[in-house]
């Protein structure tokens, strides 16, 4: 298992490091809005403790990031009049992961429209 790293840019952006649009905010965990937005609305939702990803997460992270994934894909479905939601989590640099602090992305998603590459 690869160690965490605390100089990675979700953990400065925890730190009020690197400045982040910030959305929801409870003891656990943060959602902020993604940089390179492939839709209106893509939002991250990050655990404030530290984990990589998936791999070595502990059950308390995963379900206070789910839950708050679930909040945001209500409210951002509702905040954007979406027909639907999309959740994504990538694991490792094989499998998609660029910044590895556990994070997933909630795409509020309209029907016809694709999200940008
Ligand atoms: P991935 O690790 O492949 O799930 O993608 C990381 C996502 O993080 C990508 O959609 C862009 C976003 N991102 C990268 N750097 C920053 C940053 O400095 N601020 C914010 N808000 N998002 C970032």
């Amino acid at each position: 298992m690869t160690a965490y790293d605390d100089d990675n840019i979700f953990a400065k952006i925890l730190r009020g490091e690197i400045p982040s649009t910030r959305v929801y905010e409870d003891d656990d965990t943060l959602a902020f809005m993604d940089i390179m937005p492939r839709v209106d609305g893509h939002l991250l939702v990050i655990p404030k403790t530290p984990c990589r990803n998936v791999l070595d997460a502990s059950p308390a992270q995963l379900e206070a990031v789910i839950r708050t994934v679930q909040k945001l894909a209500q409210a951002s479905k509702a905040a954007f009049d979406a027909d639907g939601v999309t959740i994504q989590q990538f694991n490792e640099a094989a499998g998609g992961q660029e910044v590895f602090h556990l994070h997933f992305h909630v795409l509020p998603r309209h029907e016809g429209v694709s999200p940008r590459a």
